[in-house]
């Protein structure tokens, strides 16, 4: 990879590192909160913890880390980024870096206690809505830069179908990008005017339904670029190969047709939406389960056949040639591993009549602590091991490896004492996002306390797993001895079927995909506005 183009994913991978240990501080103090363990000192609230640990680990410490791995990965298999691709990546870095600081800056200001959704009614100042502008065009920014170096690519070679990495790469940001309109729509026509003033009142129906249009596509950008760990580097890891390319991009451009139209299922219990329409959206959902499903298959094909080849026999026989002693395999693979709870989690949530039961409960923070926290994160972390020393020009030691192994561990046996408590005690109805001060003195809460004691307990084993994974971070950055570090790069089975050129035709994919938006939320829509309570200013531009 060239040096260029290694400063560029650095720069990416630093602030997600730096956002990951300040929003790890943040969860931990509202953990022992909530646990009754601690009490904040004086003018820090419950809620504006809450607000920084979202925002920095769901929103900043994701972006940036996949940003980082998608341009070293796009490098790696396209070659050295293009002038324009790298100019508009260091102008999406910036953009992007100015509007984190000056959104955390706010929240610390507890000038936008708005929680990571921001939705309405909870206002900010403006100047977070403003510098959300600047993380979203800088996003933007660096989704054409990726485009544009594939395209070059494609114009100079005049292969048909791009190589999987950045095939991916280009799906996961034109998803992004198809999402983060809705978000974009929400914060420059509702809530600038609104929270400036200029505006007296805002339609909250249309500020969540443009919020969750984004929302739910946001959980499939945290997750695909771990399946692009799964699909094209843990196969090499292993010495297997990539079970079907043809399956991979197929699963692929099944996320970008059915992710961004399913925004409802999280507001199943919104009033104002018919349910006929909430009914559809709950469809599209078990749609979408089905690439995950493909995924989870090719997964053991590729375990068992690497397996085998390497002379395992019996019926799991394979699971023990697998390398567990190496951190680039362990630590995806205990995140593949949690998935498989964390996904049955996801289907009971979409499930219209289950979700009564756990809607705005624990259990849905248990959920997205199991998926995007532990799956999602652990193959983050698994990447860093191998990318960090990639970038740095050092090796991965065998103590490295150890530690690292030590780390998911210790992640796993914290995640599963906090989420498994969040799960149960969401189901005996403890709500979420609720500081302890709030209901302590309730009867019902005498129930839940231990819960969150468990929850306490875990999330105390999570911060120090951060503080290791930290350590193991800087270590490959800066003290691991000089070499070359392997960014691997999976072959195909030579049995798999040639992959038809059809999955690479992006005009067919992006337009079935508009056109399921398109049914999914424009009657909606429509009936949104039209029933819109008088007054009510956030769309004045219609
Ligand atoms: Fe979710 C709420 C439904 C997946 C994240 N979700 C959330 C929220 C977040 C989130 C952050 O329908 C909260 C938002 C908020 O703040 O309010 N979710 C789903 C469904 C799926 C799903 C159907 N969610 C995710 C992923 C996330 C994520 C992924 C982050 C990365 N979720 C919901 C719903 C709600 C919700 C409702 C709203 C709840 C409410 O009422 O508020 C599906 O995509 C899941 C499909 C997954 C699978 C698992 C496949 C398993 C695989 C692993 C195979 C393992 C192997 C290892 C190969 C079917 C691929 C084998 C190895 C050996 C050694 C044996």
């Amino acid at each position: 990879i060239n040096e260029k183009d290694t400063r560029l994913s650095k720069a990416f991978i630093t602030v997600s590192f730096i956002a990951l240990f300040l929003g790890a501080t943040a969860g931990l103090l509202q953990t022992l909160v909530r646990g009754g363990v601690i009490e904040l000192p004086a003018g820090i609230g419950y809620y504006q913890l809450l607000t920084a640990h979202g925002v920095l680990l769901a929103l900043i410490f994701t972006t940036y880390f996949i940003m980082g791995f998608l341009y070293a990965g796009i490098s790696k298999t396209l070659g050295t980024l293009y002038e324009v691709p790298l100019k508009t990546g260091w102008l999406g870095f910036w953009m992007m870096t100015f509007g984190t600081g000056l959104a955390t800056v706010f929240i610390l200001l507890n000038k936008a206690t708005v929680l990571y959704t921001f939705y309405a009614p909870l206002q900010a100042s403006p100047w977070f809505y403003i510098a959300l502008v600047h993380v979203i065009v800088g996003s933007w920014m660096c989704a054409f830069s990726m485009w544009r170096q594939y395209y070059i690519w494609k114009q100079i070679t005049k292969k048909k179908l791009s190589p999987l990495f950045s095939f991916m790469a280009v799906m996961t940001m034109a998803m992004w990008f198809i999402a983060t309109l809705g978000v974009a729509a929400a914060v420059i026509f509702q809530f600038i005017p609104w929270s400036f003033g200029w505006v007296e009142k805002i339609d909250i129906l249309i500020s969540r339904t443009l919020f969750w249009y984004f929302g739910h596509p946001l959980v499939y950008f945290w997750l695909l670029p771990a399946y692009m760990c799964w699909y094209v580097v843990i196969p090499k890891i292993i010495g297997g190969k990539i079970f079907s390319d043809a399956l991979a991009r197929l699963s692929f451009v099944l996320f970008l047709l059915f992710s961004i139209p399913v925004g409802f299922h999280h507001q199943l219990l919104e009033p104002g939406i018919s349910h006929s329409w909430k009914f559809f959206q709950v469809v599209l959902t078990f749609m979408v389960i089905i690439p995950s499903l493909m995924t989870a298959f090719s997964m053991f094909a590729v375990f068992e056949t690497t397996g085998r080849r390497k002379g395992a026999k019996g019926l799991l026989g394979w699971l023990k040639v697998l390398p567990w002693s190496d951190v680039r395999f362990f630590a995806p693979m205990v995140g593949m591993l949690i998935f498989i709870p964390a996904g049955a989690g996801g289907i009971i949530n979409a499930s219209h009549q289950l979700n009564q039961v756990v809607h705005n409960t624990l259990w849905v923070t248990g959920h997205f602590h199991l998926t995007v926290a532990s799956s999602v994160t652990l193959t983050f972390f698994g990447i860093s091991y191998w990318l960090i020393p990639y970038l740095s020009g050092r090796t991965l030691t065998k103590k490295m490896h150890k530690l690292g192994i030590i780390q998911t561990v210790m992640w796993a046996v914290g995640m599963f004492l906090m989420s498994g408590a969040m799960h149960l005690v969401g189901l005996f109805g403890a709500p979420r996002r609720t500081a302890y001060t709030t209901y302590s003195d309730h009867p019902q809460a005498a129930e839940w306390i231990p819960y969150q004691a468990v929850m306490a307990v875990g999330g105390t084993i999570l911060f120090l797993a951060i503080l290791l994974v930290l350590y193991i971070a800087y270590y490959l950055a800066f003290r691991a001895p000089k070499g070359e570090t392997e960014f691997p790069i999976g072959e195909v089975e030579a049995a798999a079927v040639q992959t038809p050129i059809i999955l690479e035709n992006w005009k067919l994919w992006v337009g079935i995909s508009a056109m399921l938006i398109l049914i999914a939320y424009t009657l909606p829509f429509w009936h949104m506005i039209e029933h819109a309570p008088p007054g009510s200013q956030g769309y004045k531009f219609w």
